[in-house]
């Protein structure tokens, strides 16, 4: 299997959920600064996947798996006993899926695009800063019920999609210093030697 990436971004998500689960994965960067976006082989990313975004994961039987909420769900079942997902149909495996809906809707998309094309201007910045920390203080006070992480004692792929938004906090002048319990998070988070991996092998900065 193949995971299509960029480097700091949400793809970082299925990165860290098939290190975690002990699942080998080929990675192609595509660049999504340039238009086309193009793979570190040259090829025109577009061309493999219309809607031109990562993560997309390319699977053994040739077809590609697109949106992060699935790959990540997809990588986690190929191993049950991870814990990455619970059961199919069990009452936790929904409140996953209500966690990894929650994080791409209400934060993956609060910060991107706004926070990071500059062309919104500030004032729609302000505004999704605003509703970011809404949403933000919410899963402060539901980890500091019910932590440590998002389903409770076990990580599972809705930690690894937190992490790798609200780890954006930073870049986009969003203020976490309100949320002392996701920032134990973060840090619980970044010291898990399959999200240290992840990230050595995009080249991405490791916190000491
Ligand atoms: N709905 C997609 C969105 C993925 C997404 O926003 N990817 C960003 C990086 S975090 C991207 O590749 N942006 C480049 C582009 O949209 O052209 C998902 O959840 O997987």
């Amino acid at each position: 299997m193949k995971l299509y990436h960029a480097v700091g971004t949400c793809s970082l998500s299925p990165h860290i959920v098939a290190r975690e689960a002990g699942i080998p994965l080929d990675l192609e960067r595509v660049d999504i600064r340039q238009t086309p976006h193009r793979t570190e082989t040259g090829a025109d990313f577009t061309t493999l996947h219309a809607n031109g975004y990562v993560p997309a994961l390319l699977l053994d039987d040739g077809s590609l798996l697109t949106e992060g909420t699935a790959i990540v769900q997809y990588l986690a079942d190929l191993k049950p006993g991870s814990g990455l997902a619970p059961p199919a149909g069990t009452p936790a495996r929904y409140r996953l899926q209500s966690w990894l809906n929650f994080i791409a809707t209400e934060l993956h998309k609060m910060y991107s695009p706004w926070l990071f094309h500059p062309e919104y201007g500030a004032q729609a910045q302000e505004v999704a800063r605003g509703k970011i920390a809404e949403r933000l203080a919410y899963i402060d006070r539901h980890l500091a019920a019910s932590g440590p992480f998002l389903l409770g004692e076990t990580f599972t792929a809705a930690d690894a999609y937190l992490f790798a938004i609200a780890s954006w906090s930073p870049f986009a002048k969003v203020d976490l210093s309100p949320f002392p319990h996701l920032r134990d998070f973060l840090d619980r988070v970044g010291a898990r030697p399959a999200v240290r991996e992840a990230m050595r092998a995009e080249g991405m900065q490791i916190a000491a």
